[in-house]
C-alpha cells in the first residue's frame, strides 16, 4: 500500500511569525544577514558564505553575467544558467571574475575612417555619447582617439566628415595605464576635469573606459561578495549529462560554486555527478531539488555541499499539473530542515539548505529562513529588474519583462527534466510569461532586505541562526488569511468618484 503523509502539504502563505521580545539592541542596523552556502563542521567556519541570503535562479531569463555582477555587488550570488553552450557559460564566468567595478569595456567603437554619420547612428543605437576610435574598430584595438559630442557640430560639420578629422587624437588624450586602481583613475579624472578616462595596455590597446559618474556608484556597495582575490563570486548551474566536459571548463574559468539544476534531484545521476566533482575538483557543489528527508540524505551522502529544496512551486512551473509530483514549499523545507538538524546532531556536519521557488511576498523569504533554510533562490523576483537578461516591453500601458521557465518550449532545457530515454523535452513543464517591470535590483533588494531585518527585530533576532532558533511560527486559517490584507474598507487607489 502507498505511503500517505499525515499532514497536508503547505505553502508559505499559510504561516505567520509570532513576535518575540524586541530588545533595544535589536534594530535593523544591527542585523547581520551572513549565511553559509557550503557545509562545515561544528565549531568551524564555512569556506563560503553569502552576505545576504539571496541567490538567483539557474534560468535563461534570470541569471547571466550582468545579473551575477549586480547580485554579487549587493552580497548575494547568481547561478549562471546552464542551458547554453559550455563555451558561452564559461565565458560568462570569466566576465564576472574579470569584472572590475568602474572599469567598463567600451561599447561604442569606430575606426578613423568612419564618418560623423556613423557616430550619430551609433549614438542613436546605444545611447552612448563617448566613442572610442581604435585601429580596427574593436573595443580592445589600438587606441587612436576619442569622440564625444564636444568634438562636432551637426549644424556646421558635413555628415561624411571622417572621424580622423574631428576626434581628439591619442597624442592629446589623458589616459591611464592598465592595472591602475579605480581610485587612481578617479584622481586623474578630477585632476584633468575629464568625463571619461581611457585605459590602455603597454601596446596602446584599449582595455577599459572609466566614467566620472561611475565612481560614486561603485562606492555604494559595502556588502559586496568577493573571493580571496577581491573578485566577485559567481555560481553556475550544471546538469547530469555533460558534466564531464562542462565542469572542467567552468572551474578553469574560475567558478566559485556549482549547483546541479534539476526539477527532481533524487537520482543516481546526481550522486554520480556530485562524486565526480568532489573527487576531481576543489569547488563547492549543491545538489537537488528534493522535498523530503530521503532525498536530502541521499545527496548529502554522495558529498553535496548544500541541498536545494522545492518541486513544482516556481511561479512559471507547471510540473505539478503535468506530472502530479511535488510538495508545498513550506512543508518540503520543514521536513528537509528536520533531517538536516538531525544529521548535524549525529555527525557534527552542518549542511546549508536553499529554498528554491515559490517566493511571492518578501515575508516569504523571512519565513523560509525562520523555518531553517539558510538562503533562498528566486527567479520571478529577479526577472523583474533592469539587470535581468530579458526584454523590457510595454503591454497594455504597463512596462513588463519577459520571464520563461526552463521547462518551457522557449528554453527547451531537456537536461533539467530528463529521467532517461529520448534526449528531448517531451512535454512542457514551464510557461512563457511576463512579470511587471520593477526597476533596479539594488533599489528593490534594499527594500526587501529592510523588511526582512525589521521582521527579524520583531522576532528578537540579530542573525539568521538566531531567527532559526527563536522563531515561533503559527498556521493561519483560511478566514484569518482574509484578515491579513486590507479588508472592509474602500481602497482609495481603486476608486474614481465623479463630481455629480
Ligand atoms: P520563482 O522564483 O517562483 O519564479 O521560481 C524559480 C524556480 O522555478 C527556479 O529556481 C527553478 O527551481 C524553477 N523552475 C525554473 N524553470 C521551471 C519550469 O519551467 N518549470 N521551474
Amino acid at each position: 500500500m502507498a505511503y500517505y503523509y499525515e499532514e497536508a502539504s503547505r505553502t508559505f502563505s499559510e504561516y505567520l511569525l509570532v513576535p518575540n521580545l524586541t530588545t533595544k539592541q535589536c534594530t535593523p542596523a544591527n542585523v547581520d544577514l551572513k549565511t553559509p552556502i557550503s557545509k562545515f563542521k561544528r565549531d568551524e567556519q564555512p569556506e563560503i558564505e553569502l552576505n545576504i541570503p539571496f541567490t538567483s535562479a539557474v534560468m535563461q531569463a534570470v541569471s547571466d553575467d550582468r545579473m551575477a555582477v549586480a547580485l554579487a555587488q549587493n552580497g548575494g550570488l547568481a547561478f549562471l544558467f546552464g542551458s547554453q553552450s559550455i563555451e558561452s557559460q564559461a565565458e560568462m564566468v570569466r566576465k564576472v571574475k574579470g569584472y572590475k567595478a568602474g572599469f567598463v569595456v567600451s561599447r561604442s567603437n569606430l575606426t578613423p575612417d568612419h564618418t560623423l554619420q556613423d557616430v550619430l547612428d551609433l549614438k542613436e543605437l546605444n545611447g552612448h555619447s563617448t566613442v572610442a576610435v581604435t585601429e580596427d574598430g574593436t573595443p580592445t584595438g589600438k587606441l587612436l582617439g576619442i569622440v564625444t559630442s564636444r568634438d562636432y557640430r551637426i549644424s556646421r560639420d558635413k555628415l561624411d566628415k571622417p572621424v580622423r578629422e574631428f576626434m581628439t587624437p591619442f597624442s592629446s588624450l589623458i589616459y591611464g595605464k592598465a592595472g591602475l586602481s579605480l581610485k587612481e583613475a578617479n584622481d586623474l579624472i578630477w585632476e584633468h576635469k575629464l568625463n571619461t578616462l581611457p585605459v590602455i595596455d603597454e601596446n596602446q590597446r584599449l582595455t577599459h573606459l572609466v566614467f566620472r559618474k561611475d565612481y560614486d556608484r561603485n562606492k555604494e556597495y559595502p556588502n559586496e561578495l568577493l573571493d580571496g582575490n577581491k573578485r566577485y563570486r559567481v555560481g553556475a548551474g550544471i546538469n547530469t549529462k555533460d558534466y564531464l566536459n562542462r565542469v572542467p571548463a567552468l572551474v578553469e574559468a574560475g567558478v566559485d560554486v556549482l549547483v546541479i539544476d534539476s526539477s527532481d534531484g533524487y537520482s543516481e545521476w546526481q550522486a554520480d555527478t556530485v562524486k565526480y566533482v568532489k573527487e576531481n575538483f576543489n569547488v563547492k557543489i549543491g545538489a537537488g531539488n528534493v522535498v523530503d528527508r530521503e532525498g536530502f540524505l541521499y545527496l548529502v551522502q554522495s558529498g553535496a555541499d548544500f541541498i536545494k529544496v522545492g518541486i513544482g512551486g516556481g511561479s512559471i512551473c507547471i510540473t505539478r499539473e503535468q506530472k502530479g509530483i511535488g510538495r508545498g514549499q513550506a512543508s518540503a523545507v520543514q521536513e528537509v530542515v528536520k533531517a538536516r538538524d538531525e544529521y548535524f546532531e549525529e555527525t557534527g556536519v552542518y549542511i546549508p539548505i536553499c529554498s528554491d521557488g515559490g517566493i511571492v511576498h518578501d515575508y516569504h523569504v523571512t519565513l523560509a529562513l525562520a523555518m531553517g533554510a539558510d538562503f533562498v533562490m528566486l527567479g520571478r523576483y529577479f526577472a523583474r529588474f533592469d539587470e535581468s537578461p530579458t526584454k523590457k516591453l510595454k503591454v497594455g500601458g504597463n512596462f513588463v519583462k519577459e520571464y520563461w521557465g526552463e521547462g518551457s518550449n522557449r528554453a527547451r532545457n531537456w537536461e533539467r527534466y530528463d529521467t532517461g530515454g529520448k534526449q528531448t523535452l517531451l512535454f512542457e513543464e514551464g510557461v512563457d510569461s511576463y512579470v511587471p517591470y520593477a526597476g533596479s535590483l539594488k533599489e528593490n533588494l534594499d527594500k526587501t532586505l529592510g523588511k526582512i531585518k525589521s521582521t527579524m527585530c520583531n522576532c528578537g533576532s540579530l542573525s539568521i541562526a538566531e531567527l532559526q532558533r527563536k522563531a515561533r511560527i503559527t498556521l493561519v486559517s483560511a478566514t484569518s488569511l482574509v484578515e491579513g490584507g486590507a479588508h472592509d474598507v474602500i481602497l482609495k487607489e481603486n476608486t474614481s468618484f465623479s463630481a455629480d
